[in-house]
């Protein structure tokens, strides 16, 4: 690992987490085995107790997942990661892991609707607390701490309504409450932000997202910032058992290599799409962090060095105009999911958002009429055609109507 550390950026996407292996390929090896022979009973024996380094069962350990968990280590800038079979397996790995009956915990409001699921039912049968608040205003998250208060959980900028938490203050915060703060940075990569320079504890994704950037994974990763948390944390996951598997591992490290292209593409396409719906004169309002019209705009710029590639926006017909566009657009793909290379229209009202509850919803500012866009690199020109259609459709209802 330490050979890359004086690398750009973009030099580490393409050779972190990457060692020797028999027959010297330039890519790590799929070890698709489910386990490792041992040399010797005694060599097993150590092994299981740790004096001597090597594999034993791929559920704990397997050397294509060993490198893509340090490739992303090294990408954020953390210590070690843990590779996950979804983002929901890490995040509730760490929820459990850090966790116990008694305590609380403060969300941001608008989050991926089945984590504020997670922690609103899921947790509470196990008599943990919760308080949802509005974490782009930091006095928010600091009314809500109590004193049992033992973690704080944010996603910047957030699905769906792409809100940004000021990382530094939200630390701060954390610490001075004896709590921790994880991220969720699947909406950014550690190619636009790195959550630990702010002084976060625990960065997680969606690697499905991305990290994988090519829609053809369902993964998760957990990037600790000192040995202590992620040996509590591997030692959790391998008892709750989502682990990603080697194939998936091989085909995300694959992804990481062109991170920091796809989410250069990503920026600047997604910045010429808001600014376009922006001036139309059929949009009701757009958040993008790149519009200076975004409430935390500057907050934005201190922590990330791009503005991603996530739009929400509204038509002015709401909800049945939105539906309209999303049922004519031809270019843009109806579906859930993000991050991808090609772009993806959904609603998160009926969709990625319904388990929340409508109250939730309309709590964290999730309109009916809000439509998400995930922004892909395709030539803008296309997608911006793409979406005129649409809206054009959207205009012969209205006349048809009249
Ligand atoms: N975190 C964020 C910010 C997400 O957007 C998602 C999934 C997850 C965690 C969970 O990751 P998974 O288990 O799916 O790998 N977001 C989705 C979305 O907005 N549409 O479909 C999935």
């Amino acid at each position: 690992m330490s050979q890359n550390k004086n690398l750009q950026f973009d030099s580490k996407c393409i050779h972190s987490g990457i060692s020797e292996y028999e027959f010297g390929p330039v890519v790590p090896p799929i070890y698709q085995t489910s386990t490792f022979k041992f040399e010797s009973a005694e060599h097993g024996a150590s092994l299981f107790k740790g004096e001597a380094e090597g594999y034993i069962y791929t559920r704990m350990k397997n050397p294509t997942i060993e490198a893509m968990e340090n490739a992303v280590a090294e990408l954020e800038g953390g210590h070690k990661a843990l590779g996950c079979a979804s983002g929901m397996a890490a995040i509730s790995t760490v929820l459990i892991t850090l966790l116990k009956a008694g305590d609380h915990v403060v969300c941001s409001k608008s989050v991926y609707g089945p984590t504020m699921t997670l922690i609103h039912s899921v947790l509470s049968k196990f008599n943990i607390g919760a308080a949802f608040v509005d974490s782009d205003i930091t006095e928010e998250i600091e009314k809500a701490i109590k004193p049992n208060t033992k973690l704080i959980y944010i996603e910047t900028p957030a699905n769906p309504m792409i809100s940004i938490t000021d990382l530094e203050a939200a630390a701060n915060l954390a610490h001075k409450n004896n709590a921790l703060l994880v991220v969720d940075n699947t909406f950014m990569s550690p190619a636009l932000q790195q959550p630990f320079k702010f002084g976060v504890d625990i960065v997680l994704h969606s690697m499905t997202k991305f990290l994988n950037g090519h829609a053809d994974v369902v993964a998760g990763i957990i990037v600790t910032r000192e040995e202590e948390m992620y040996l509590m944390m591997r030692k959790v996951l391998n008892q709750l058992g989502g682990v990603i598997d080697p194939f998936n591992s091989f085909l995300v490290h694959r992804g990481l290599k062109t991170l920091s292209v796809r989410m250069q593409r990503h920026c600047e396409n997604a910045q010429l799409i808001a600014e376009y719906l922006e001036n139309h004169s059929n949009v009701k309002w757009v958040r993008y962090p790149g519009l200076k019209n975004h409430p935390n705009y500057q907050v934005g710029l201190k922590q990330h060095s791009g503005h991603g590639g996530m739009i929400s926006f509204e038509l002015k017909g709401g909800f049945k105009a939105g539906e309209t566009v999303m049922n004519n657009v031809k270019l843009c793909q109806l579906a859930v999911s993000l991050g991808g290379v090609e772009t993806l229209i959904q609603h998160p009202a009926s969709m990625t958002h319904l388990s929340m509850g409508a109250e939730a919803r309309k709590s964290a500012g999730i309109t009916e009429g809000l439509v998400r866009l995930s922004v892909g690199i395709e030539n803008v020109k296309d997608i911006i055609e793409d979406l005129e259609q649409a809206f054009e459709k959207v205009k012969e209802k209205e006349t048809a109507k009249v």
